[in-house]
């Protein structure tokens, strides 16, 4: 039995001054950042993913034509493959980071269990080959790609933990409704700062 955390997301375009900035995008980069000094090694495998869009065509409808993005559906052009706008934010030490993995390449996909690694393998192989069991999750967006990405995960059958203080989302009353979202269908939300001990479901402190 395994846990791993995973990162989505953490891209400049997804931060202060990218082409879809979430508020306080940045200083969540160095949140998790400190969250990993403390408690990266509580975790058998770190999994960051990154929105790699392609730079020709909408990607699926995902960019948005010439009325516009809604912002729910259609997103201006974000983390085209390549550009600096699809790197990691510079605050996130990727050097706790032990599997990367790339998604939306043509099309939409804000669940990271939709992406696949370096080695093309999918997310949900990774955690089998690993015996994962349950997964922290933190990042960017909450109402989207943090929403997906926990759904997929409790569907998958894991353990879904999503750290509320670890993630932040484009729009409030959504990103609420996503956490509340995960917790009906079987995840669980909490905070990660209750310092000695993180409450994990079941009463059990890490
Ligand atoms: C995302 C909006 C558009 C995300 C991706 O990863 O949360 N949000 N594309």
């Amino acid at each position: 039995m395994a846990r791993a955390l995973l990162i989505t997301d953490v891209q400049n375009d997804f931060t202060e001054g990218g082409a879809l900035a979430v508020d306080g995008g940045a200083a969540l980069a160095e949140r998790i950042t400190a969250f990993l000094r403390r408690h990266a090694d509580e975790y058998d495998v770190v999994v960051a993913s990154r929105d790699w869009h392609d730079a020709t065509g909408d990607n699926g409808g995902h960019f948005a034509g010439p009325d516009g993005p809604d912002f729910r559906t259609t997103w201006p052009a974000h983390c085209v493959a390549g550009t600096p706008g699809a790197e990691y934010h510079p605050a996130l030490d990727l050097s706790f980071v032990d599997v990367h993995v790339r998604k939306g390449q043509g099309e939409p996909a804000y669940s990271a269990f939709e992406g696949t690694t370096d080695a093309g393998a999918d997310l949900v192989d990774v955690f089998f080959d690993r015996e994962v069991h349950a997964v922290d999750i933190v990042g960017i967006a909450t109402d989207h790609c943090v929403r997906a990405s926990a759904l997929d995960g409790v569907h998958a059958g894991l353990d879904v933990f999503v750290y509320e203080d670890l993630v932040v989302g484009i729009d409030q009353t959504s990103s609420e409704a996503a956490l509340e979202e995960v917790r009906d269908e079987g995840g669980h939300t909490g905070r990660s700062d209750m310092d000695e001990g993180r409450q994990r479901p079941g009463g059990a402190v890490l």
